[in-house]
């Protein structure tokens, strides 16, 4: 075993040290990131002793492991509905191999390396891995197609499926350091890259549910192999040239613009089509402009954040509103009735916003990626760890019919990409706290934990300390193992100074005088803001602490004028948390009340309330409706808000997170 993690070691040096370019900034590896965070660890942990075993089991129980096993006896019919449902196997292995690194569990190892048999010998003798037509390609899936890849652009999710291997596999072979999964994932990239490219004889697709971009990055940075980063360039470049779309029709799935396919991604400038394909797409698009230079890929890049967080995102971080196609609607298109915000999409969201600071260095992108986490993306998985949404509403009210709404958690869907993709991001948040770039050590997220980092080939340990998100009282010891000069670059967030989102989109009501304050040793310093970073420089020595104070008022966060569904409404933020009224904490009802631009709001941390949270509180005029519903009349009632992500936990009832400001503004239907 030692000697294997050698050996892989040294390969993955190798291919590191032959790459040309790269992200300027490289995140610190989650494995030197050890949490002791009480808002993070619990989940992660939950994650290990409840997600990740129900999810296998549910793998297991609904016939995915099955699927496999036919496809190795090349016998059988498959028994689940999705043809992609094999990646929810990968993306459990994805998380199950963070985590194992996180917490050691020799068990949950040998399951992994029983289902790895399991895919190995499901995999054809070219590589080729896809059960839904393996089992049986006489009878393969209705979207597959009768020959291998011909479906490839609508629905067959081959491409798809193999995206999702190499992510797992890359992460099971950093984890681990074992090649059981890397190998098949190698085999079957080799086939792809064999079948799919600029050669007259290779063919020429524009994957329709990417991922498989990213995870050939993956591979190309274990491997050190160019092929696989070529293969996903080329996928990347064949968007918006399929000739059988009419780029006239309005209709997304007519003009392309559902998979992203309507015009070549340098000439793209705003996010489309399907949120998920759209995230994972703009996330390779950074990758591969990363590794290229490519300028052009760049600048396509930066028009699309630029649109989305402009106009596309709702003031809780989700993203893709339409649940017509799981799509991202027009701009400004962001309704609170029928908000889809799919939690895949918030994940790839993550994943996008992550690679854009890794090419910018700017805080602007990790400010989205925090709004995103910390509410959109953890509302996603329940707190028991094994309930979730598929869609996160923005609004519940009990005068509407919530046909095609959540408005409770499920154990599982038919479509369980949701709950796998939360398996795999929850461990992997270590990976997003710090970064570096020369003698820069950037302080992204405010988690608590030990990291061991190397700058100029010096060790340095860092420690968090600090009660986030609920205080905004930060504590960093600095340890070098002996006096080094670098520069700390602590995100100051958006919010912190008096930006609710790096864009018009929304702003702030009640702007806050509040400096950050920043003590050295117990000595305030005077710090230069650069790209949304305090820039701490300084020779640094062991024992020095940092002490940063963000304000931590109640924000009422208004949204642009062009946002129709929020006109006269405010939402409520405080520190990254974004809140909401649920009717439990309100009488049964969360609909009837204004928030007047003089309420006074006061806050009250409940240990015991939705496993510890820091609730708002404030007394306003409430509509009640006579018994008769003849009249109404206003009482000042106390109402209480918490935080969006902890709804749903309680029963179903009413939820609001926009509140009308003037009484003329509640909906009255809602408030009987
Ligand atoms: O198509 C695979 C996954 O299923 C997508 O990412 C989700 O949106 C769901 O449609
Ligand atoms: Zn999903």
């Amino acid at each position: 075993m030692k000697k294997i993690f050698f050996v892989t070691t040294i390969i993955y040096c190798t291919a590191v040290s032959a790459q040309q370019k790269d992200y300027p900034i490289k995140a610190v590896d989650f494995t030197k990131v050890k949490l002791t965070d009480h808002f993070w660890l619990p989940r992660i942990r939950t994650n290990h002793t409840v997600t990740i075993p129900a999810s296998f089991e549910r793998c297991d129980k609904t016939g995915r492991v099955k699927n496999f096993q036919m496809a190795a006896a090349r016998s059988g019919k498959f028994c689940t509905i999705y043809p992609f449902d094999d990646t929810d196997i990968y993306k459990t292995i994805e998380g199950a191999s963070f985590s194992l690194s996180l917490f050691p569990d020799p068990a949950l190892k040998r399951y992994i390396d029983s289902l790895i048999k399991i895919i190995g010998s499901a995999q054809e003798p070219d590589g080729y891995l896809y059960t839904a037509r393996t089992i049986n390609p006489a009878e393969a899936h209705p979207w597959s197609g009768k020959e291998r890849w011909e479906k490839e652009r609508e629905l067959s999710h081959e491409l798809y499926n193999s995206g999702h291997l190499y992510e797992a596999a890359a992460a099971h072979y950093l984890a681990t350091g074992q090649r059981n999964l890397l190998d098949i994932a190698l085999k079957n990239a080799d086939l792809v890259c064999s079948v799919f490219g600029p050669a007259p004889d290779q063919k020429k697709v524009a994957p329709g549910h990417e991922v498989v971009e990213m995870g050939l990055v993956k591979l190309y940075r274990i491997t050190g192999n160019a092929k696989y980063l070529q293969t996903a360039k080329f996928f990347v470049e064949q968007r918006g040239h399929y000739a059988g779309y009419d780029p006239k029709s309005k209709d997304p799935w007519k003009n392309g613009s559902y998979w992203q396919d309507d015009k070549p991604v340098v000439e793209q400038n705003e996010a489309e089509g399907h949120a998920v394909r759209a995230g994972y797409l703009y996330s390779a698009i950074a990758d591969i402009a990363a590794l290229t230079g490519d300028q052009q890929m760049l600048n396509a890049i930066d028009k699309i954040w630029e649109n989305e967080v402009s106009k596309k995102i709702y003031v809780q971080g989700s993203v893709g509103a339409k649940g017509d196609g799981e799509r991202f609607g027009d701009n400004y298109e962001l309704p609170n009735a029928t908000a889809y915000n799919e939690t895949c999409a918030a994940i790839a969201n993550v994943y996008f916003n992550h690679r854009m600071f890794m090419l910018h260095g700017d805080s602007k992108y990790i400010d989205v990626l925090e709004k995103t986490l910390y509410n959109g993306l953890i509302s996603g998985v329940g707190m028991d760890g094994k309930s979730f949404f598929y869609t996160n509403a923005m609004q519940v009210k009990s005068s509407f019919s919530h046909q095609d709404m959540e408005v409770e958690r499920s154990g599982w869907f038919p479509c369980s990409c949701c709950p796998t993709n939360v398996v795999r991001l929850i461990p992997s948040v270590p990976g997003y706290v710090y970064a570096q770039k020369d003698n820069d050590l950037y302080v992204n997220l405010f988690i608590n934990g030990n990291a061991d980092i190397t700058i100029n080939n010096k060790p340095v340990q860092v420690v968090q300390q600090n009660n986030y998100p609920w205080d905004g009282a930060l504590r960093f010891d600095i340890n070098p193992s002996s006096a080094l000069a670098f520069n700390l670059m602590v995100r100051i967030p958006g919010w912190a100074r008096n930006e609710a989102i790096p864009s018009d989109l929304y702003s702030f009501l009640n702007n806050s005088t509040t400096k950050v304050e920043i003590k050295i040793n117990g000595q305030p310093v005077e710090y230069n803001l650069q790209k949304g970073y305090a820039v701490l420089a300084r020779t640094w020595k062991k024992g020095d602490v940092v002490e940063v104070n963000l304000p931590m008022e109640v924000r009422r966060v208004t949204a642009n004028q062009k946002l129709k569904d929020d006109i006269g409404k405010i939402a409520l933020q405080r520190g990254p948390i974004v809140y909401c009224a649920e009717w439990p904490d309100n009488d049964g009802k969360a609909t009837n009340f204004i928030i007047p631009p003089a309420a006074i709001f006061t806050t009250e941390y409940k240990p015991g309330l939705l496993n510890g949270v820091m609730v708002v509180k404030t007394t306003v005029p409430t509509v009640v409706v006579s018994n008769d519903g003849n009249s109404v009349s206003t009482v000042n009632k106390e109402i209480t808000a918490i935080p969006y992500y902890a709804w749903a936990h309680r029963g179903k009832g009413e939820m609001m997170i926009w509140f009308p400001q003037k009484l003329g503004d509640v909906d009255l239907i809602a408030a009987q």
